[in-house]
């Protein structure tokens, strides 16, 4: 069993240098008077060149926890965030939100206030070590981490670490939580000798029981109407290869319902759209690929005779209190490995149904012509439309873009635009919807990805949850060109879909300006990222778009500067809900 050994450090020290030696790249922080140890340890092993997390500053923890989650997303590594004590915290908690949610690890630790009025080296020494001190400052994460634990010495530091990473990066992933008092960071020691590489890893994923996955193949090979639904499967990037290669072997419609990542190309013919309902009516067989809601059951049923299977790392999303949909069979597997070894399954029962197969087959193409030629006929008639619609937008977007360009979604962007064909492309990681998560992702991908165009597309609104000064701050820090879209429709368009959706025909609906649902004073947002020395346009009309995402893009590639495009524009008359 190999070994390092540490001489003359403390408890920091050696918590950074473990980090270091188990991947973790960056510490994404916000820090506040209990970083003290840490702040010392980060600079003496930056000073000394020794390995550590290198520090991002984040002025604000949306910021943070969500570029953590971006970073994750394109690196699929633990990500390590670090915040001020309950206060710093609690500011958190919507990243923590978005994270557990999306079943993103990170290992999202604070400070913790002096333990000692007086003695030991860290003791308290100002009035906030005692007004922010909680009885259990853990007990806020608590509902949303999978493991949470207050680093009480320095003998159990390695296990703590190892521990950490291996339960956030065990299916289903997720977020764990360490509170780190000052005392046991500011901790001397002579020597700390640690495991390295590290004996601890996380958990092999899963497989479905050969039984299970038998019984899931007969009834999907053997059905006369199946359909997959999904939202959230092509977060994985091995699940978009496995699940094309399936439904076009099968003939099976694939649903995104609500996608939050794209799961099969845009242009494929056994791409069904985004509305489950006629499927889901119509449905002998329904496979739920990881999908926590894949339809609505006050508007849609599946007939009592249809089978319906889930597959994902937690199939029965044991984290929602009330779920009720039918589960006949649940496989608990990773996506892209569950779909492999199903595709495999589903050969020798689908012998007998072949003729019905390739029936569908081009019932499928077909379903697809027509989706691709109501998507053309929407994006002709908003060309010219004023104000701009999001539709053109999106087109646009999708013009200028560079091929291998990642687009983060926190906006009424209209996917279908995006010619999506291969995994990630598109991220939308608000799995709790969360808003403020958009812009901290797209500059945790670009950090991983800095050959990469990173666009960001954000709502007028969830652009303001986002912290913008912080976001731009950072991008500006850490020279992270990026490419910002607000579709500004002066409204929260979702909110008052949902007050119209329970009251119709009440007073709301009569106003174009319910309460809490509209901004009255224009906004000047292409103004805010000129603050940290980016690029920013204002449109107004359709034509204007494409020239200014033009110049833009310049800014982004060629001087290397954040651009941000303030779009005034109409609502978006298709989308759902949040
Ligand atoms: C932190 C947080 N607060 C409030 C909400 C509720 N909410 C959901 S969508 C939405 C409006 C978003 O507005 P915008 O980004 O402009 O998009 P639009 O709805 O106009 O398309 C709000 C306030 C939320 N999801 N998250």
């Amino acid at each position: 069993m190999a070994t390092k050994t540490l001489e003359n450090v403390t408890v920091s020290d050696a918590y950074l240098a473990l980090m270091a030696d188990r991947g973790v790249v960056y510490l994404f922080a916000n820090a506040g008077t209990d970083f003290a140890p840490m702040i010392e340890a980060l600079a003496r092993a930056q000073a000394l060149g020794l390995p550590h997390p290198k520090p991002v500053t984040c002025p604000h923890e949306n910021t943070a926890q969500h570029m953590a989650i971006g970073y994750y997303l394109a690196t699929g590594r633990p990500q390590l965030t670090m915040f001020h004590v309950n206060v710093g915290t609690a500011n958190a908690i919507n990243g923590l939100l978005n994270a557990a949610r999306g079943q993103v690890p990170i290992l999202f630790t604070a400070g913790r206030t002096p333990l000692n009025e007086d003695t030991l080296k860290g003791h308290r020494s100002l009035d906030i070590h005692w007004t922010q001190e909680m009885f259990d400052q853990a007990g806020m994460t608590r509902e949303s981490v999978k493991w949470d634990y207050e680093l009480r010495n320095a003998e159990q530091l390695e296990t703590i670490v190892d521990r950490m990473i291996a339960v956030s990066m065990s299916d289903p992933k997720g977020p764990v939580y360490l509170s780190l008092p000052r005392e046991v960071l500011s901790l001397e020691l002579a020597k700390f000798t640690y495991t390295s590489p590290t004996r601890m890893h996380p958990a092999a994923p899963s497989a479905p029981s050969a039984e299970a996955l038998d019984e899931a193949a007969s009834i999907l090979a053997k059905a006369q109407n199946p359909v997959i639904i999904t939202n959230w499967a092509g977060r994985n990037p091995g699940v978009m290869p496995a699940l094309t290669a399936l439904a076009e072997r099968y003939a099976i419609p694939v649903v995104e319902y609500r996608n939050r990542y794209i799961a099969i190309p845009t242009h494929h013919p056994m791409m069904a759209g985004g509305n489950p309902d006629q499927f889901v009516r119509a449905a002998d067989a329904i496979l739920v690929l990881d999908t926590a809601v894949p339809w609505q059951p006050s508007k849609v049923r599946p007939s009592a005779d249809c089978k319906v299977i889930h597959m994902a790392p937690d199939p029965l999303y044991t984290y929602v209190p009330v779920r009720g949909f039918p589960a006949d069979l649940s496989l608990a597997c990773a996506s892209d490995l569950g779909l492999r070894m199903l595709h495999d399954a589903m050969a020798e029962p689908a012998r007998s149904n072949a003729i019905r197969i390739e029936k569908r087959r081009d019932e499928c193409a077909a379903h697809h012509a027509r989706l691709e030629d109501a998507w053309a006929r929407k994006l002709a008639a908003s060309r010219d439309s004023s104000p701009i619609s999001p539709s053109w937008i999106s087109h646009c977007i999708n013009e200028v873009r560079s091929k291998d360009a990642i687009i983060v979604k926190e906006s009424p962007l209209q996917t279908q635009y995006l010619d999506v064909d291969r995994p990630c492309m598109v991220l939308n990681p608000g799995a709790a919807s969360g808003l403020g998560h958009g812009m901290g992702v797209a500059l945790g991908v670009k950090l991983a990805r800095p050959d990469t165009l990173v666009i960001g597309t954000e709502g007028d609104g969830a652009y303001m949850y986002n912290v913008p000064v912080s976001a731009h701050y950072v991008a500006a820090e850490q020279q992270l060109p990026i490419l910002w879209v607000v579709f500004n429709n002066q409204r929260w368009q979702a909110v008052r879909r949902a007050t119209l959706g329970i009251n119709p025909d009440g007073y709301a609906a009569s106003s174009e300006r319910a309460p809490l649902t509209y901004f009255s004073v224009e906004q000047h947002y292409e103004k805010l990222v000129e603050v940290s020395g980016g690029y920013g346009e204002r449109v107004t009309e359709s034509k204007q778009m494409l020239p200014a995402l033009e110049r833009a893009m310049k800014a982004v590639t060629v001087d290397k500067r954040q651009a941000l495009i303030n779009v005034v524009c109409d609502v978006d008359n298709n989308a759902g809900g949040d």
